[in-house]
């Protein structure tokens, strides 16, 4: 039986009632549908007539968006979202280009990743954010500054790149660590003062001839302040991982300076064979050295996700913490195999002590606020410089921190140009809740410091100044001795108006900076760099010395550059803590 047929045979066998009125059900669907289809269309019909009545009236072109459906843009015109002009270019550029480059960054990090195993490349979640980028417009005098870093980066790059130190007068190098060191000093001032093409020829030297697989014995703070300083500031800034690879390269050859009798570092390491050893010139480390490396050892943990450095070197600071001290002042010399200080030696806020201060501070900044002996002995150390090394000059009451020499701590009325970092630590630790009469320490040692800059006839401070406390026939604060008279191209007491300025605002510290760089320009600029003279007491007999010391354009430039930049937030204290070489590094949370 076909399908048709039985269908056909069950309709039939329906009750007839069944059958009328599944046709009166069927019919009037059927009319339904019909009248709901033919009247939709009458309306959009007589719309139409309406809009089309409309624009007759004021005789409008026809608005092929009148109709629109609802979810369309009101202006079908609107123009693209505006590009960056570099960004215009890369699209203009063949797309087979943009995606090599796009490849080669993705293979790039990719290798990274890879280099360094589980590190994670990323930032530290605890890293108090870096501000966002660069540039901004420099003021007139920045502008004169940028010239100076200009003139020092073309002499060195003519006449010594990749060596350590430029001859500026001679037109030649010399060489100490062997590790390119002016170049790496300078890597960040020249990404803050937005030097490209000259950061990106440095950033092709690190990538292709920085070696760090040398026979050489390299002092082990130096190294770590300048270089792995340098590297891990400039890799924050640029986020070039390259810089970070040798960050994690020279780190890992540093860390063997630890491997001593007490892990208080020896003075050298070797950066092939990796072995420590006692300084050439004694048997002991200076304090200042191995209490001022853990900013730069706790940084490249957090970067890296490895906590070796930071131990290593976190557990210098708290042995030093540990020991007997002098109302929180040290010796300025400690045995790496004992751990113990040498007896006798001096105390003193100037060379080989100054940065083991700095850093107390520094590093409970960097450390969140968290690690609370190194406040404390942060602020015993403050009190016992109050106590001990505290003096008034005569005739004009000028405050100075003098030195405890010998056994029996012998008062020495000399203060070293490196001591002028204090005022700036000092408003430093103020600005993150230090007791505020340390500001009024460090105003008044600010001021000393200008002096003994403004009152040498070149406006250049002397390596040493001796301070007269009892009055003198001569009626001045201060006198130089002639083996004391050079000026090394040093940067603390501008470091110091740096911190002065950000934290009170007063252009005082300003115009002290400015004078002091006029005395740069006019005595130490050379035909192909600044150089460092023997004699800032004379203006006609300075005797230039024929060297251009890495920290010139690493940390002198550098300060006054930030010291005029009107927009002092972006390298604000409360974010980036600096390093004793000025190398920014990020203010963590822990
Ligand atoms: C720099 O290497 C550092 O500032 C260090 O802390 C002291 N000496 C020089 C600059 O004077």
């Amino acid at each position: 039986m076909s399908k048709s047929n039985g269908r056909q045979t069950r309709w039939n066998q329906l009750p007839r009632l069944q059958r009328v009125v599944l046709l009166m059900v069927g019919g009037a669907l059927l009319i339904g549908v019909i009248y709901f289809t033919s009247s939709g269309n009458s309306e959009q019909t007589l719309q139409q007539q309406a809009q089309h009545q409309t624009h007759n009236a004021v005789d409008l072109p026809d608005d092929p968006w009148q109709n629109k459906p609802k979810d369309v843009p009101q202006n079908p015109v609107t123009p693209p979202p505006l590009l960056p002009n570099d960004h215009h270019e890369l699209l203009e550029k063949d797309n087979s280009k943009v995606n090599e480059d796009y490849h080669r960054d993705a293979e790039y990090q990719n290798k990274d990743a890879a280099a360094v195993g589980d590190n994670v490349l990323q930032d530290n979640p605890h890293q108090i954010a870096p501000p966002p980028g660069l540039p901004h417009k420099p003021t007139v005098k920045q502008e004169a500054i940028v010239g100076a870093m200009k003139h020092s980066w073309k002499g060195y790059k003519t006449y010594a790149w990749g060596h350590d130190h430029l001859k500026p007068v001679t037109g030649s190098r010399n060489d100490w660590l062997r590790l390119g060191l002016t170049l790496i000093d300078a890597l960040d001032t020249l990404w803050i003062m937005d030097l490209k093409e000259e950061f990106n020829e440095a950033r092709e030297w690190v990538a292709w001839q920085l070696n760090f697989d040398i026979n050489q014995d390299v002092n082990l703070f130096e190294t770590t302040i300048r270089v792995l300083g340098g590297l891990l500031s400039t890799y924050h800034l640029s986020k070039d991982h390259i810089f970070l690879d040798k960050a994690i390269d020279l780190g890992d050859r540093l860390v063997a300076g630890f491997n001593s009798g007490s892990g208080v570092p020896f003075a050298d390491v070797n950066l092939k064979s990796r072995k420590a050893s006692k300084p050439r010139w004694g048997p002991d480390s200076s304090t200042s050295e191995v209490s001022t490396i853990q900013l730069e050892f706790r940084d490249l943990s957090r970067v890296t996700n490895n906590p070796i450095y930071e131990e290593k070197a976190e557990f210098v600071s708290k042995h030093i913490h540990s020991l007997p001290k002098t109302d929180g002042l040290v010796p300025i010399f400690i045995n790496a195999q004992t751990g113990q200080w040498r007896s006798h030696s001096t105390i003193t806020l100037g060379a080989r002590g100054d940065s083991y201060y700095e850093y107390l501070l520094k590093q409970w900044i960097q450390s969140g606020k968290t690690k609370d002996y190194l406040r404390n002995d942060y602020n015993e150390s403050i009190t016992g410089m109050e106590k001990h090394l505290a003096a008034r000059t005569e005739p004009n009451k000028l405050l100075f921190f003098g030195e405890l020499h010998g056994s029996s701590h012998n008062f020495v009325n000399k203060m070293d140009e490196l001591t002028c970092y204090l005022p700036g630590t000092l408003a430093l630790g103020v600005k993150h809740g230090m007791p505020q009469h340390h500001m009024k320490i460090a105003e008044e040692l600010m001021y000393t410091c200008v002096q003994t800059w403004l009152r040498q006839p070149t406006n250049l401070a002397p390596e040493i100044t001796y301070f007269n406390i009892q009055p003198t026939s001569t009626n001045e604060d201060f006198y130089v001795k002639n083996n004391d008279a050079h000026y090394l191209l040093r940067p603390e007491t501008i470091e110091s108006l740096w911190y002065m300025y950000q934290i009170t605002g007063n252009k005082t510290y300003q115009d002290w900076g400015w004078q002091i760089f006029q005395g740069i320009e006019k005595y130490c600029k050379v035909a192909h760099g600044y150089t460092s003279l023997g004699n800032v007491k004379s203006t006609i007999d300075t005797k230039p010395r024929d060297k251009m010391e890495s920290f010139f354009l690493g940390e002198t430039l550098k300060y006054l550059y930030l010291l005029f930049m009107d927009d002092q937030t972006i390298f604000s204290v409360d974010k980036w803590v600096f390093n004793t070489e000025a190398h920014p590094l990020p203010i963590y949370t822990n």
